[in-house]
């Protein structure tokens, strides 16, 4: 009998509790039904697809729930030590399909929806994911919350519940428009509102000093406003355990539902609009990656989020009924970027003000409690704040910072002597014209560790942008190297090669990704190659079809898939890319007969809305498919779409069916890139530069199995040192400038000359990315992939299956088990699944 019934001699034993853990094929329908009718109340002859998901989702949730509530429990008793994740953003995609598979039920729970006349896939594609984050970074954090939970790591993510999560992307002639994400319009059902853990958090205003009762200098901080922060929980499975931890968002109100003064004055306008006020706090998303939005609104944010979390952390530590000073004992706290490096100043005040612990004490705390990763080397990234904003916002956050700043220097003193250039760009202050806070600094000081995200990002790190800590802290510097989550990027969105590739090496590569190794044994075994291809084959099929339907497009699925998938970015370097297209389009123009590879560009993602030049190469993107694709002279060899509105969901059918990665960013830019791991473990190959983790990825495929082409960073650095001379590239190399004229003449843009002259201007003068210098690199290195493609098929399918045999480092669940060893000193706690009567006594 598979049906479990927790509750059997217990008199809370009622059928109900059969119904939301049971298994079997009829309780399954019989829960769903329910849940349709008394959750959803629909019946199903006017349920909506949509009811049909909630129903599910229900269901799907119901079965989670012991494992949630064992876990909290668990740790609770064992005073478990905690990584906790603060991020200003998680993307974390659809939760049903991943929740079927980490709970082991996604079959069965296919074969029910099918007995009702239902299909799983369709119901799945009703989910409206939680877009809570730009791109890699807010994505990292969702594949390391998997691996926390699979590999039964205690942890707790925090981060903001945004109403409005990343903007929904359309098309309007071919330039991107912006529409609202309204996630959550129909419900979310994975999260529970706990108002019970509600905090106050404090804003602007101003610090009084006092003496207190024992003779001791206080300060108190009187702020002007206050907002409530309501946490929302999600619960985050493992895959195959029982472990289920939490993600839990924060979302801001008012205090009072009324602000009871202004309404009995009679100001119900002004009451409700304060209410309004606070909520602004969580409502919407900063869409840009990789670019500073120096608004007061995200210092709010990230100042709300934080102090919600720190607030919380104290509370669960003091409910297990532990001292203060066991802070850094019960939890370690990774800061995502420095998007979440307030806390650093927030810990203290909490300590010091809050709770009046001596300074030297708080500071041992704060420093041990704290690891930063950096996630980028661009300059126009990093966080710094002007300083009459950071201090009308948070004054006392302000004082605590010089404070920290003052024996912080001290400390650079003693090290370096009188080198006033030094502690000028070490400073946590920023005095060279204007005054800024930087939040870089900040973390680095407060922070125990120190990382990048590759080794080369880590290395450039030490070299560059935080040489002068490098230099200081040199103990602190350590490498992660990222990593993607095998569940979601190969078992659920791969299941037709998850399924050969269990039959032949067993079912444990999900979990030990290092077993994809044993792969290489069948490298050259025909039948396992066929199968490899066919795969392949079928999942660039379902891809076509979802491209008529997305596009309108008819692409042919025998064609190279060629894919760029990424936001847009001039040094992710998606307008190289369409000067190679074009570059074949003017081939074939010039000779219509000309041998070329089928080919099919593929291209996704968004640009952050105020980005000009992002929306530009979008807009040129477009433009070339709108010629190139109803060019009879091409018949059809040559592609182009423009997949809208790239996210979670629209990206899991893509990395299985390419043929081709695109990491084509200026070496020395990209800090890692984890698009790149998802492609190669789905059997692509990656034309790519040394850059990021690309290097390491070439390190573990081997070089004959990645098409590089490009410069190193160093010889970037060393052609702008020297003086780079873009228009030099384009005078001397005749089929380069046929592609620029052509750009410019107006071929693209309806005979007008204006449209891309921006780009071709920056391009030819300034050219920040190298795209000139690179460009005869790329085309070669194309051509060379384009003949291998074509002419020597059992090569590129021996170089595909070779790929996935050897990214088994590449898993987020190698980087998580580095993180916890080398970082945070935190062990697994398995779980045992409580009995429900037990739980509820
Ligand atoms: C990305 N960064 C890196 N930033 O670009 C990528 N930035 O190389 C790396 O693989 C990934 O992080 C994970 O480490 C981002 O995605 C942002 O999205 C971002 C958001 C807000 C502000 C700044």
């Amino acid at each position: 009998d598979v049906e479990t019934s927790f509750a059997r001699n217990s008199p809370l034993s009622v059928q109900v509790e059969d119904d939301r853990t049971g298994l079997s094929l009829e309780t399954l329908k019989r829960a769903f039904l329910d849940n349709l009718f008394y959750v959803q109340g629909k019946s199903p002859d006017i349920a909506t697809a949509k009811d049909y998901y909630m129903a599910l989702a229900y269901t799907v949730r119901d079965r989670m729930l012991h494992h949630w509530l064992s876990t909290g429990q668990t740790y609770r008793r064992t005073h478990a030590r905690t990584a906790v994740y603060l991020s200003a953003e998680f993307l974390m995609g659809p939760y049903l399909g991943n929740n079927l598979i980490n709970l082991g039920l996604y079959d069965l729970f296919e074969q029910a929806m099918e007995e009702l006349g239902l299909n799983l896939k369709e119901i799945m594609d009703q989910e409206q994911e939680p877009g809570l984050g730009n791109g890699g970074l807010g994505r990292l954090a969702a594949c390391y919350l998997d691996s926390m939970a699979t590999l039964e790591i205690p942890s707790l993510g925090y981060g903001i519940r945004y109403e409005f999560g990343i903007f929904e992307q359309a098309f309007h002639d071919g330039w991107q428009v912006e529409k609202t994400d309204q996630w959550l319009r129909w419900g979310n059902p994975w999260e529970v509102r706990r108002p019970e853990w509600a905090v106050h958090v404090k804003i602007g205003g101003h610090t009084e000093g006092y003496t207190d009762h024992q003779g001791r200098y206080q300060v108190n901080w009187v702020p002007d406003k206050v907002v409530r922060g309501i946490p929302y929980d999600t619960p985050i499975l493992g895959y195959q355990v029982n472990t289920a931890n939490t993600l839990r968002l924060w979302r801001a109100e008012s205090p009072e539902s009324f602000d009871f003064d202004a309404f009995n004055r009679g100001d119900y306008y002004g009451a409700v609009n304060s209410k309004i006020i606070s909520e602004n706090i969580s409502k919407v998303l900063y869409p840009n990656d990789d670019k500073l939005e120096g608004k007061q609104l995200r210092l709010e944010q990230e100042f709300f989020f934080v102090s919600c979390s720190l607030q919380d952390m104290i509370r669960l530590l003091m409910s297990e009924g532990l001292p203060l000073e066991q802070f850094p004992e019960k939890f370690t706290v990774q800061l995502n970027d420095t998007h979440p490096a307030v806390a650093i100043a927030e810990l203290m005040r909490l300590l010091v003000d809050d709770h009046e612990m001596a300074w030297d004490l708080a500071w041992e705390i704060t420093q041990k409690s704290f690891a930063y990763t950096n996630h980028t080397l661009l300059p126009e990234a990093l966080e710094r704040w002007p300083m009459y904003l950071f201090g009308s916002l948070l004054p006392r956050h302000l004082e605590i910072i010089f404070e920290i700043n003052r024996i912080f220097l001290d400390q650079v003193r003693l090290k370096f002597g009188p080198d006033n250039e030094r502690i000028a760009r070490m400073s946590l202050i920023e005095e060279t014209g204007g005054r800024y806070v930087r939040m870089a600094n900040l973390a680095c000081v407060g922070s125990h560790a120190i990382n990048g995200v590759a080794e080369l990002h880590t290395e450039l790190l030490k070299e560059t942008v935080l040489k002068d800590f490098y230099e200081l802290f040199p103990e602190k510097f350590v490498n992660k190297t990222n990593g993607v989550t095998p569940r979601r990027w190969m078992v659920l969105s791969n299941p037709r090669l998850a399924k050969l590739i269990d039959q032949h090496i067993g079912t444990a590569w999900p979990t030990q990704l290092d077993q994809l190794s044993k792969l290489e044994a069948y490298v050259d075994d025909p039948a396992f190659r066929n199968e490899w291809r066919e795969i392949k084959q079928a999942n660039k099929r379902f891809l076509t079809a979802r491209i008529e339907r997305l596009t309108g497009i008819k692409v042919n699925p025998d064609s190279m898939f060629d894919v760029q998938i990424k936001r847009i970015h001039e040094y992710k370097r998606q307008q190289l890319n369409a000067l190679h297209i074009i570059t074949l389009y003017r081939r074939l123009k010039q000779n219509p007969d000309l041998e070329i590879t089928p080919r099919t560009f593929i291209f996704a993602g968004k640009a952050a809305p105020g980005y000009f030049m992002a929306k530009l190469i979008i807009k040129l993107i477009t433009a070339v498919g709108d010629i190139v694709n109803r060019d009879p002279v091409v018949r059809d060899r040559l592609k182009v779409v423009f997949i809208p509105n790239y996210n979670v969901t629209n990206s899991q059918p893509i990395y299985p069916a390419s043929d081709l990665s695109e990491q084509i960013s200026t070496a020395g830019f990209e800090a890692s890139g984890t698009g790149n791991m998802k492609f190669a473990l789905n059997g692509s190959l990656t034309i790519g530069t040394l850059d990021g983790a690309n290097v390491e990825i070439r390190e573990e495929v081997g070089a004959e199995n990645f098409f590089l082409f490009g410069m190193t960073a160093d010889e970037v650095t060393a052609l702008k040192a020297s003086g780079y001379q873009p228009w030099q590239y384009y005078e001397e190399n005749a089929e380069l400038k046929g592609v620029i004229d052509l750009i410019s003449s107006g071929f693209f843009s309806g005979g007008d000359t204006e449209t891309f002259k921006p780009l071709i201007d920056n391009l030819l003068q300034q050219d920040r990315f190298t795209v000139l210098a690179d460009y005869q690199s790329y085309i070669d290195c194309q051509d060379h992939v384009g003949k291998v493609y074509q002419q020597d098929q059992e090569n590129w399918l021996r170089m595909s299956i070779l790929n996935a045999a050897r990214m088994g480092k590449f898993s987020s669940d190698r980087a998580v088990r580095e993180y916890c060893k080398e970082i945070w000193h935190v062990d697994p706690v398995s779980i045992e699944l409580q009995e429900y009567s037990k739980m509820v006594a």
